[in-house]
């Protein structure tokens, strides 16, 4: 199996990479983002607590995503690997990412973090809100996203570096050339 977490902040590009790498590879993306929108607009239960949390650009509990997590993994175990879009988050989600795929007597391959400077990913963000609509791509909201990812998400990066597994990429640029050295790091990595 190829597992690829791919990481950064918000609007750094990662669902446009996804969808990319997925072509390539013919990996299930897994989105922690998708999942909870999709919980929203069933208006479940989850969804409605998610709704109060992402609607300030706070992260949702741990305890939710994981959930979540395992549930893709149960349902997809013959696919040939997973890509894994906003998530980990936290320390501890990735510590739960490793036990779980640990069950299924496998690892993250390696961890590609997307680096984009904040003015562009407040302008692409800004920019996706004008376009869509969505709820928490308004100026306030994405300041708190890019601290709380400063805070937060930024020390999922020690981990994996620890783990020589971290590798960054320069995010700037067209999306096809982003593209491009994505493909470039993951062939140098040991599956
Ligand atoms: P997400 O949906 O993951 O949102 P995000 O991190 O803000 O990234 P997003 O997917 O929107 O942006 P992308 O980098 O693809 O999370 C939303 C909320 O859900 C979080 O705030 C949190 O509350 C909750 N949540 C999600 N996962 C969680 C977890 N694991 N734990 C706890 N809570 C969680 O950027 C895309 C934009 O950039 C697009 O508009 C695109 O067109 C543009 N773009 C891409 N590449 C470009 C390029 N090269 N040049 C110019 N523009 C480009």
């Amino acid at each position: 199996m190829l597992n690829i977490v791919l990481f950064g902040p918000p609007g750094s590009g990662k669902g446009t990479q996804s969808e990319k790498i997925i072509e390539k590879y013919g990996l299930i993306h897994i989105s922690t983002g998708d999942l909870l929108r999709e919980q929203v607009a069933a208006q479940t239960e989850l969804g409605k607590q998610a709704k109060e949390i992402m609607d300030t650009g706070e992260l949702v509990s741990d305890k939710i995503v994981i959930g979540m997590i395992r549930v893709k993994l149960e349902e997809n175990q013959d696919s040939p690997g997973f890509i894994f879009d906003g998530f980990p988050r936290t320390i501890e989600q990735a510590r739960e990412l490793r036990k779980a795929l640990t069950d299924y007597d496998e690892r993250v391959g390696v961890m590609i973090s997307l680096e984009v400077p904040r003015e562009e990913l407040v302008k692409r963000l800004l920019k996706r809100g004008e376009e869509t609509g969505r709820s928490d791509d308004n100026l306030e909201i994405i300041n708190n996203r890019i601290d709380v990812y400063n805070r937060q998400t930024i020390p999922v990066t020690y981990y994996y570096d620890k783990m020589h597994k971290h590798a960054a990429v320069d995010g700037i640029g067209s999306v096809d050339k982003i593209y491009s050295r994505i493909v470039e790091v993951n062939g140098k990595v040991k599956k």
